[in-house]
């Protein structure tokens, strides 16, 4: 897995890069979920493809920004699932944006993935890595290498509400359950870049992240291969939970389509358990 990780840190530094110094309109492209691509987004997936391509571990690859999988032809175990630049939209607002990789050994679902990683592009480059049975540990950026900070571990109960989705069409369990967190003293963080905004909550101790089904989205608008279950890994990793609106571990997800989504909750455990009752799952 040396070999993954040592090709994430270097996408990072080229995507950062670009981020920088690129142009940020629209590419004449849609993506395989029917949005407009930003050219800064073509652009983060062809680093990322064009620099597994001599990965030798990695088999195959499925991108956010693409339709299908892309197959190596070698002998490799692993299959990287990934979104190249999440929350690309925020660039030109000078917002924090990320990469978020899973990496899958076998069928692709939450039980399969063996490790995860993400990059905030913020004022600083940080790298998130996680392997199943060892907690998350953060890198930071300093020049052209990453260095080791340290675990991650989220406390048992934060201060921290994050919620996606339009308001407007939040259900009434939902909106209630985000009117008592608030009520109970929570603050609000929430940026419109998931990557950022579970990255502060990881580090500032805990809280929760909510990306609900919404009566425009009945499921979610977060991606189950892609941003979910990596995700996923990495707070359960950290000591949290994340789990669906049927209660259900995010990490059991079993997607029938490269592309599905789900909603998703990602927390400490205090929140979640609340989130449990409010919702009676
Ligand atoms: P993207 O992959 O097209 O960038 O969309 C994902 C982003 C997440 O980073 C963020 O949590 C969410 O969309 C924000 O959506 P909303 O504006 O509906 O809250
Ligand atoms: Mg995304």
């Amino acid at each position: 897995m040396k070999d993954i990780f040592k090709a994430i840190e270097e996408v990072a530094f080229s995507i950062d890069s670009a981020i920088k110094n690129e142009d940020l309109g629209y590419s004449d492209s849609e993506n395989s979920s029917g949005e407009e691509q930003l050219k800064l987004d073509v652009q983060s997936d062809k680093i990322i493809e064009d620099r597994f391509a001599s990965v030798s571990s990695v088999k195959a690859l499925v991108s956010e920004e693409k339709e299908g999988v892309l197959e190596f032809d070698n002998d490799g175990e692993y299959t990287l699932c990934y979104d190249p630049l999440d929350g690309s939209s925020l660039v030109d607002v000078n917002l924090s944006v990320g990469s978020i990789f899973g990496i899958y050994k076998g069928e692709l679902k939450g039980d399969n993935i063996v490790a995860s990683a993400y990059v905030v592009y913020g004022p600083r480059i940080e790298l998130v890595w996680v392997e199943k049975g060892k907690a998350p540990i953060l890198y930071r950026a300093k020049g052209r290498e990453f260095k080791e900070i340290g675990e991650i571990k989220l406390n048992p109960k934060g201060k921290l509400n994050a919620s996606g989705g339009t308001q407007q069409h939040w259900e009434a369990k939902h909106k209630a359950f985000i009117d008592g967190l608030f009520a109970n003293g929570y603050r609000l963080r929430y940026s419109g870049g998931m990557v950022p905004d579970l990255h502060q909550i990881l580090l500032k101790g805990g809280g929760l992240f909510s990306y609900p089904a919404t009566t425009d989205k009945p499921n979610g608008k977060l991606r189950q291969l892609f941003e979910v279950i990596p995700f996923a890994l990495v707070y359960e990793s950290a000591g949290g939970s994340a789990i669906d609106d049927k209660g259900k571990r995010l990490l059991e997800l079993v997607p029938s389509h490269p592309h599905d989504t789900s909603p998703c909750f990602f927390g400490s455990n205090s929140e979640i358990e609340a989130l449990q009752v409010a919702y009676g799952i």
